[in-house]
C-alpha cells in the first residue's frame, strides 16, 4: 500500500490552506491568548475553522478558570477540532497585582459548561505563553495579529520583557474593556478588571489596540433561532458547541436577555471580517486605582484633554492638549453578519 505523503491529522489543515489559497490570500498568523471559558471555547473554534486564519498559538492565561483548567481547557479543543498540530503552552498562573477571580459561575464547573470532553490527545508545549508570543513574533515579523481573548497579563508580561515586539506585531484585537459601562460592575468589564495593571501595559505598549468591548459583544447576541440552525448539522465540534450554547443561552436568558453575548467570538470574527464592526480611533486609558473605577477603559472620544492653568487661586482653561490614539475602539457590530458567519464555520464539523 502507498504511504500518504502526510498524516492524516494534517488533512484539516490542508484543506484549510487549499481554501484561503483559493480566496487569494494566505491566511493571517494568529496567536489566541485565551482562559477557556465557554465563549473562548466558541472562538477558539471559529478561528480553526476559519481559512482566513493559521492559528499558530494558543497561549493560556488565568481568568474564567485557573491556569491548569484552562490549558486542559485549551488541549481538549484543539484535540477535539483535530488539530494537534496549533501549539498550545501554559502562562502565567495569577495577575500581575492581584489575587485572581475565576468564573465557573457563569462558565460551569470546568470552564466549558461542565461538558466533559473526551481525553486530550494533543500535549502541551512547555514553552512559557509570553516567551511563546516572543519567539513566534520574531520568527514572523509583521506577520502576527495578537487575539488576546482573557485577561491581558501573558500580552503584558511578553511587551515588558522584549519591548521590541510590539513595532513587529501585525495587529492585537483584544476582547476587553467597554465606553459604556461594565459587566462585573457598573465600570468595568471583566478581562481588564481581573488584570487592570497588566491592561494599562498593553494599552500604552505603543500599538493600535483595536478593542473589542462588553458592550457591543452584548449587542452580538446567539438567540435560540441561530442555535436551532446550528442543530440542523450534526459533528463533533458542533455538537459541543451547541451544549455550550444552549447553556450559555439559558444562562442568558434567567438574567433576562434573549440570547447570549459572543464577546470572544466577535473578536475572532473581527479578524476573519472586519466588516463586522465599526471601529473609531480613540485614546484609551485605564483606571488602576479609582475606588468605583478600577479596570475602567476611560476612551476619549474628542482626541483631546482640556489644559488648565493656574492663574493666581484658581485654574483657567488654556486651550485643549491633543491626545494620540491608542486604540481602534469598536463601536457597533452587523451581528447577523457575524452570527451567520460563526454558524456556517461550525455547522456540521
Ligand atoms: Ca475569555
Amino acid at each position: 500500500m502507498k504511504r500518504l505523503p502526510f498524516s492524516c491529522a494534517l488533512i484539516p489543515l490542508v484543506v484549510l490552506c487549499l481554501l484561503a489559497s483559493a480566496l487569494g490570500q494566505s491566511p493571517r498568523r494568529v496567536i489566541i491568548d485565551t482562559d477557556p471559558g465557554v465563549d473562548d471555547a466558541m472562538a477558539i473554534l471559529l478561528a480553526l475553522n476559519s481559512p482566513e486564519l493559521k492559528v499558530e498559538a494558543l497561549t493560556v492565561v488565568p481568568g474564567n478558570v485557573d491556569g491548569k483548567q484552562g490549558l486542559e481547557n485549551a488541549l481538549k479543543l484543539v484535540s477535539l477540532a483535530g488539530r494537534c498540530d496549533v501549539v498550545v503552552a501554559g502562562g502565567a498562573q495569577h495577575p500581575l497585582n492581584q489575587k485572581l477571580i475565576t468564573a465557573q459561575y457563569w462558565h460551569g464547573k470546568n470552564g466549558l459548561a461542565g461538558v466533559e470532553l473526551p481525553a486530550t490527545k494533543c500535549k502541551a508545549d512547555p514553552r512559557f505563553g509570553p516567551d511563546l508570543i516572543i519567539e513566534l513574533v520574531h520568527k514572523y515579523p509583521h506577520e502576527i495579529t495578537l487575539i488576546p481573548v482573557g485577561p491581558l497579563t501573558n500580552i503584558a508580561l511578553a511587551v515588558s520583557k522584549d519591548p521590541s515586539i510590539v513595532p513587529l506585531v501585525k495587529d492585537i484585537v483584544i476582547m476587553g474593556g467597554s465606553i459604556t459601562g461594565g459587566n462585573v460592575n457598573g465600570a468595568a468589564e471583566a478581562n481588564i478588571y481581573n488584570d487592570p495593571e497588566a491592561a494599562s501595559i498593553v494599552f500604552n505598549a505603543g500599538w493600535m489596540v483595536t478593542m473589542v468591548g462588553s458592550d457591543v459583544g452584548e449587542r452580538t447576541i446567539i438567540t435560540r433561532k441561530y442555535l436551532a440552525d446550528l442543530q440542523s448539522v450534526h459533528g463533533p465540534e458542533s455538537d459541543f458547541v451547541v451544549q455550550l450554547a444552549d447553556f450559555y443561552i439559558t444562562r442568558s436568558e434567567k438574567s433576562g436577555y434573549s440570547g447570549a453575548a459572543m464577546y470572544d467570538p466577535l473578536a475572532v470574527g473581527v479578524v476573519v471580517d472586519p466588516a463586522v464592526v465599526t471601529l473609531k480611533d480613540m485614546h484609551v486609558d485605564v483606571e488602576t486605582k479609582g475606588e468605583f473605577t478600577r479596570g475602567e477603559t476611560v476612551a476619549n472620544r474628542m482626541g483631546s484633554d482640556e489644559n488648565n492653568v493656574l492663574h493666581g487661586d484658581h485654574y483657567e482653561i488654556d486651550g485643549v492638549v491633543e491626545l494620540k490614539p491608542n486604540a481602534r475602539v469598536c463601536l457597533a457590530s452587523d451581528a447577523d453578519r457575524f452570527l451567520k458567519l460563526f454558524i456556517s464555520r461550525i455547522k456540521g464539523k
